[in-house]
């Protein structure tokens, strides 16, 4: 039996990334022994423009058979972004119940990071990222709009089961890696959300005795990540402080083009969704130019996830090939001047 694997290219780069990566996923499954069957979905900006909704009624029950999702990226330049995100990737997300978000951050061989002293190897961590609640809650309001007292509440959310399930799955993989994971929180200001939160580190930390922990507030993360990004493992963190931390992540490893993404569901009821980290780059989109690579590395994850670990790991690991040979093609992003193609061209034939 093929595995199914829906495909949501989106919009922007993610249409570029997704279609250039799909001769590798399918060169993946044909080494490996297993098939594939993709569908694709043409859902997104465009058809928000014509039809009004980024997705159909039906989205979700037509998704949910599948064994896992593909996504590119969401984002328009002439549609609000909250109106993208909560039209299509959000009730993914929610819907599926992907309540884990997995971004590792690794600096490649053959990669420059913008801080100094840092070459291949040196930075190398993963980001737990809570994925279905916490400041991503659609709980509030906006009320008197346009009046002097006009009002906008936004409703954060931490629910004991949401929260174990994010810091379980952190805990996991720091007794897998180096056994070592820090937990962010805001604890000093947010008093009953994060100190929940810590609550809730602090008694799955007794069921790992093995695993030592650091907790850091967020302000202090941020800054550790660009003063000390090599000391870092295992990192657990609400919705919203794991998504900006895995910017700088990305970053401080050379590009948010590298970066991967998992939304994982946990139970497996339900698709798990592989994205890049990356947005539809606007600014890029139409010149052939956008970084594949965090696409094949989501890949990677989805076909790890699906159980298919040599197949995962020949994917990274021919991107790594490719970023430690200095004659390889590179996009824009990594100081070359290749096109998307041709990186993926090049990949097929380490591989
Ligand atoms: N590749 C998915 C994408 O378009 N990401 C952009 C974005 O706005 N992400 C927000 C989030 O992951 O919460």
């Amino acid at each position: 039996m093929p595995y199914e694997i829906a495909l949501l290219p989106g919009d922007g780069i993610g249409v570029e990334v997704v279609d250039a990566t799909l001769p590798l996923l399918e060169d993946a499954a044909d080494r490996h022994g297993f098939s594939v069957e993709t569908t694709r979905y043409d859902w997104g900006s465009e058809r928000y423009l014509t039809e009004g909704a980024m997705m159909p009624d039906d989205a979700i029950e037509t998704l949910e058979p599948f064994d896992a999702i593909l996504l590119g990226a969401v984002g328009h330049p002439e549609i609000p972004d909250h109106v993208t995100l909560r039209g299509m990737m959000l009730p993914i997300r929610k819907s599926f119940d992907q309540q884990v978000c997995k971004r590792p951050s690794v600096l490649f061989e053959g990669v420059e990071s913008p801080l100094r002293g840092y070459g291949g190897g040196d930075i190398d961590f993963v980001v737990f990222r809570e994925n279905t609640e916490g400041e991503y809650a659609d709980i509030g309001g906006h009320e008197h709009r346009g009046y002097d007292h006009e009002v906008a509440i936004q409703t954060a959310v931490y629910t004991r089961q949401g929260t174990e399930a994010i810091v379980r799955a952190a805990f996991e993989a720091a007794t897998e890696r180096e056994g070592y994971l820090t937990n962010v929180t805001k604890s000093n200001a947010q008093a009953y959300g994060m100190v929940f939160w810590d609550q809730i580190v602090e008694e799955v930390a007794e069921e790992y005795p093995d695993v030592e922990v650091e907790r850091l507030l967020v302000d202090a993360a941020s800054m550790d990540l660009v003063r000390r990004p090599d000391e870092f493992d295992v990192i657990v963190a609400s919705n919203l402080f794991g998504d900006i931390l895995t910017d700088i992540g990305a970053i401080v490893s050379g590009s948010m083009g590298l970066a991967p993404s998992a939304n994982i569901n946990v139970e497996g009821h339900s698709p798990s969704m592989f994205e890049p980290v990356h947005g539809s780059a606007p600014d890029i989109t139409g010149q052939g130019v956008a970084n594949p690579l965090a696409t094949v590395l989501s890949v990677s994850m989805l076909y790890d996830h699906l159980g298919e670990a040599t197949a995962a790991t020949d994917l990274w690991d021919a991107v790594a090939a490719q970023l430690a040979d200095g004659t390889a093609p590179r996009t824009p992003d990594l100081g070359g001047d290749a096109g998307t193609e041709a990186v993926v061209a090049d990949l097929r034939d380490r591989f």
